[in-house]
């Protein structure tokens, strides 16, 4: 089994709803374990800054799937909650953006897939959520926790729980 933090965005639609539905379908189609789950975030846009406000969160997940395998389910995943990767503007507005962070402690430099996420340690929107879930998890040789002291945290606000 491998431990995987994968980072959850979107600003379009009910996202909240969408992350809940999703991380169902992850444990489902992955055959994976939810270990831990971070509060929701909403966040300034990044990238594009014309746009409406992202929600984020992360996740950490038990699962055999190796890495490719685990890519292409959550591409279908996303798919499935309306991601169109044809017609979409890149750092535009989306439904679900599921992106892998970290898998066990593998190193992969492909072009459809890059371990650790290349650009985790620059985006506050995939940091703070991480690090409340992972903050001593060493990814590349740092951890989301103190590399949160490095970074703007601007304009991000937990929201309360859904229940
Ligand atoms: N994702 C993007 C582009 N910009 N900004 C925030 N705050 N959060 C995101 O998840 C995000 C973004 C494209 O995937
Ligand atoms: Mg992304
Ligand atoms: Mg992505």
């Amino acid at each position: 089994m491998a431990s995987v933090l994968i980072a959850l965005g979107g600003n379009v639609g009910d996202v909240r709803q969408t992350f809940r539905k999703a991380i169902a379908n992850i444990c489902g189609m992955a055959q994976a374990e939810l270990l831990a789950r971070s509060s929701d975030y909403t966040t300034p846009p990044w990238g594009d800054e014309n746009q409406a406000r992202f929600i984020n969160a992360c996740i950490e997940i038990d699962t055999r799937l190796d890495p490719h395998a685990l890519l292409f389910t959550l591409h279908k995943i996303e798919t499935k909650f309306g991601r169109d990767r044809g017609t979409e503007k890149r750092w535009g507005p989306r439904t679900l953006d599921l992106d892998l962070i970290a898998y066990d402690d593998a190193v992969l430099d492909k072009p459809e897939l890059t371990l650790p996420h290349p650009r985790l340690f620059e985006r506050a929107f995939v940091l703070v959520p991480l690090a409340e879930i992972a903050p001593d998890r060493v990814i590349a040789g740092r951890t989301a926790a103190k590399e949160l002291a490095n970074i703007s945290t601007a304009g991000i606000e937990r929201l309360p729980d859904l229940h």
